[in-house]
């Protein structure tokens, strides 16, 4: 069996998607996801221009050496162009293979350890009153574990309640700019967790992520004040590159912690889980390099007692979420999986076998990923050039996203 052909859709059903299809001479396709939210193009053309070329003629079934020979072969190592790019090719493999075998990809991963794959969605709010009607409206679609994002008094655009981003007169988009005020929000958070503890009971499954914000100091003075009300886990509460900066917040508190959507490599969490100072892994199949080496990740997490929970919002494509549940299914150490779900035009667009029912996901039983792409719909849907916020200080100055 041969790759005969590699190639590239862009689709915007709604915001912008990447997909990669490879096709085998015995007409068996695979699709991976490649999309980079508001980097789109450049890992485009590094499938185009680099990597379709050397993939025609391989042998679909060597996964392993396909992405080793693209990981060090390039020379350049990691980032996350490259690894969405390697994550595309590794996850079309995978879906070729499980096609080929006819079985579903979490059984190529060793079969399913459970029944179901729990989730937690996504409830925001300018203020109580909003977010309150934002965790019911959750909870009715069947969410059995949510995580709050909060306005902050004085900050008219914060992450999650931030609006739409900021179009010029003549067409061209520009960055939303949000507004940052540490000691606000630090001030403020505790009383927003003892409002929904109060409204919606102590049993319901909380979280909160702090979007890479806070200094360690910060970061531990937050997570003691979170304690009382029983968090599920705080995420991303330092820009985490400095890894030894967890000691100081672990030192400090006992809620648990999340880390590392915007890792891409292995080694971004060895001293976070050498040390044990996280307790979830946040890595999405999609920028990490593909099913091939997160579940290296999750192994690896596994000795330090530490859990999965695959990044997944909406800008993770159907194909890099379709993915996300079966290794949510297979591994043993699995945690929870954030799903943010699609809009109705995504979903035509990404036909998909998995399903959504009482909070949890499921693969379905289709060979291979189970995803189709409708290269016809995709293609009503073009390129739409869109940019993640920015965030400043009053004075402003930029603060991390
Ligand atoms: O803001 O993926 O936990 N989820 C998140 C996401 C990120 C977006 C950025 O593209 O932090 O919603
Ligand atoms: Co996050």
């Amino acid at each position: 069996m041969k790759i005969v052909d590699a190639s590239v859709v862009v689709t915007s059903p709604g915001r912008n998607f990447v997909t990669l299809k490879i096709t085998t001479d015995d007409g068996v396709t695979g699709l991976g996801d490649a999309t980079l939210n508001g980097r789109e193009l450049a890992v485009v053309s590094y499938l185009r221009d680099h990597v379709a070329p050397l993939l025609i003629g391989l042998d679909p079934h060597r996964i392993e050496d396909t992405w080793q020979s693209l990981y060090r072969g390039a020379y350049w190592r990691r980032g996350p162009v490259t690894m969405a790019a390697i994550a595309a090719v590794d996850v079309a493999l995978w879906d070729i293979k499980a096609k080929v075998a006819n079985l579903p990809l979490y059984q190529l991963l060793g079969g399913a350890s459970r029944d179901r794959v729990r989730t937690y969605g996504h409830a925001s709010g300018r203020d109580a009153p909003e977010l309150f009607d934002s965790v019911r409206a959750r909870l009715e679609q069947g969410y059995q574990s949510i995580r709050i994002q909060t306005g902050i008094p004085g900050l008219q655009r914060v992450y999650g309640v931030g609006g739409e981003p900021d179009a010029l007169p003549d067409g061209r988009v520009r960055p939303l700019v949000e507004d940052w005020d540490t000691g606000a929000y630090l001030r403020h958070m505790p009383s927003v967790f003892e409002a929904v503890r109060n409204e919606f009971g102590p049993e319901l499954p909380l979280l909160h992520d702090a979007h890479h914000r806070l200094t360690p100091l910060q970061a531990a003075r937050l997570g003691k004040d979170l304690e009382p009300y029983d968090l599920f886990w705080l995420e991303d509460c330092t820009p985490a590159e400095n890894q030894e900066g967890l000691r100081l917040v672990r030192s400090h508190t006992t809620t648990p912690l999340a880390i590392g959507e915007v890792f891409n490599s292995i080694h971004d969490f060895r001293t976070l889980v050498n040390e044990q100072l996280i307790d979830y892994v946040r890595a999405a199949v999609t920028h990490f390099g593909g099913v091939s080496p997160i579940r290296k990740l999750f192994d690896f997490a596994a000795q330090q007692q530490i859990k999965s929970a695959i990044h997944g919002p909406e800008d993770i494509s159907p194909v890099g979420m379709a993915a996300a549940i079966h290794l949510d299914l297979a591994i043993h150490n699995f945690g929870i999986q954030e799903y943010a779900g699609y809009t109705a035009a995504t979903d035509e667009v990404f036909r998909h076998a998995y399903t959504f029912t009482d909070g949890h996901l499921h693969p379905g039983e289709a060979p291979g990923l189970g995803v189709e792409l409708d290269e016809e719909l995709a293609a009503a849907h073009p390129y739409a050039p869109a940019y993640l916020p920015v965030n400043r200080l009053a004075d402003g100055t930029v603060h991390d996203w």
